[in-house]
C-alpha cells in the first residue's frame, strides 16, 4: 500500500485565476495550530530528513516543485508535488524527506501542534528502532 495520502483541493477559481481555499476539519482532518512555508530553497539542497512523534501535517506546493519522500520503515515512496491543489499528509512516525527543490518552490505546511523539537526523530537509525518496536 502506497504511503503517499494525497486530498485533491477544490479550485474555486474563475477567468481570473486560481483560489483554492483550506478550511480545518474540512479540507484539513486536524486542528491547525501551525502554518510554515519554505521557500528560496538553495539548488541542490535536501530538507527534512525527520519523522515526528505525534504531529500531523500536510503539505502543499503552492508555487514550484519539489519531491517528498515518505518511509515508515518497512515501505519507501516519493511523491512530486507541484500543484497548489494537491495536498500529501505527513503522518507521525513518517520519516520524510525533501529533495528537487525547484527556485521557484513554495512548500506550504499544516500543522496540528505548535514547534516542539521534542517532537522530532532526527536520526534514522533511531527511527527505525522506534518503528519496529
Ligand atoms: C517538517 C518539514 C516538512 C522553528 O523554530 N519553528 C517551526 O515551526 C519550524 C518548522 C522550524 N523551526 C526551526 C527549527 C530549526 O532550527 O527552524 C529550523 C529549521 O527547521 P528544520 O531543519 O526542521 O526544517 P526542515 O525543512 O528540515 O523541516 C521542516 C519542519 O521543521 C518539519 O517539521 O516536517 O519541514
Amino acid at each position: 500500500m502506497s504511503l503517499v495520502k494525497l486530498t485533491n483541493l477544490p479550485d474555486l477559481g474563475d477567468d481570473r485565476g486560481g483560489l483554492v481555499a483550506i478550511e480545518e476539519s474540512q479540507t484539513i482532518p486536524f486542528p491547525i495550530k501551525r502554518v510554515y512555508y519554505i521557500y528560496g530553497t538553495k539548488s541542490g539542497t535536501a530538507r527534512g530528513f525527520h519523522a515526528h512523534k505525534a504531529l500531523q501535517q500536510v503539505a502543499i506546493c503552492i508555487a514550484g516543485k519539489c519531491n517528498m519522500l515518505l518511509d515508515d520503515g518497512n515501505n519507501r515512496d516519493t511523491v512530486e508535488l507541484g500543484s497548489p491543489n494537491s495536498a500529501v499528509a505527513i503522518e507521525p512516525m513518517v520519516w520524510h524527506e525533501m529533495h528537487d527543490f525547484t527556485d521557484d518552490c513554495v512548500l506550504l505546511v499544516l500543522a496540528s501542534d505548535h514547534y516542539d523539537e521534542n517532537d522530532y526523530i532526527r536520526d534514522y537509525d533511531a527511527f527505525l528502532t522506534l518503528v519496529k518496536q
